[in-house]
């Protein structure tokens, strides 16, 4: 393995501290760099340069390639370090569950932020933006709901910890809050905080959630 760090292109908040706590779980080194993935800023040319979809997080790798998407540099992060209780391996009982759950999250709630978070970007008028605003804010409402119907204890999977809470620790704090978990789905809220006070998590949680 490279001496040299993977360097992070990150937000701070954003999906980008999945990444960040899932190397600090694994004890693997990385530079983070911040970028601002809006429209017209200094630092979005650097960023789309990596992930032509102008996402973060993109985790430029030592030997020059790229890995976009937070579900396929997990993954990556759990070839490096199986021990890091990041992903059940092929035949664990929680398998099937966290192949099902961590999809559900990266392929149906993370892009209801995609398409609701700047929804001028997709629908021109003001009224039809709110409204784009407005459904996926519903939409995202109830897919949390499918997801606290499964959600296991301690840890999602049960009593396999995985990086689905670490997903959790970043994605209940954003819309539509934390407030709206502890009142509607306090399982997911409880795993959240459980997860976030892991050892060895306090640098990435203080970088991106202050
Ligand atoms: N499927 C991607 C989604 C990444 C994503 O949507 N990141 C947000 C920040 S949390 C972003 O860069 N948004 C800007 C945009 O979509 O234009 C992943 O799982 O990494």
């Amino acid at each position: 393995m490279s001496d040299t760090p993977a360097r992070l292109l990150a937000c701070p908040g954003c999906g980008s501290a999945v990444v960040e706590m899932a190397f600090a779980l694994a004890g693997l080194p990385l530079e983070v760099e911040d970028v601002d993935y809006a429209a017209g800023s200094p630092t979005r040319g650097r960023l789309v340069a990596a992930n032509p979809l102008g996402q973060v997080p993109a985790l430029l790798l030592p030997d020059g390639r790229v890995l976009t998407e937070s579900l396929a540099i997990v993954q990556h992060v759990d070839d490096l370090a199986p021990a890091a209780g990041l992903v059940p391996p092929a035949g664990h009982p929680a398998r099937d569950a966290w192949l099902r759950w961590s999809a559900f999250l990266v392929g149906a709630v993370y892009p209801t932020f995609t398409y609701g978070d700047d929804p001028r970007k997709w629908v021109p008028d003001e009224a039809g933006a709110k409204a784009l605003r407005a459904a996926t804010d519903r939409h995202r409402e109830a897919l949390w709901r499918q997801v606290a119907a499964q959600a296991g204890t301690p840890w999602f999977l049960g009593g396999t910890r995985s990086a689905i809470d670490l997903y959790l620790v970043a994605m209940t704090r954003w819309r539509p809050g934390r407030r709206w978990f502890e009142e509607n789905a306090p399982t997911l809220a409880a795993i959240a905080a459980r997860a976030a006070a892991l050892p060895g998590l306090a640098r990435a949680l203080a970088r991106n959630f202050p």
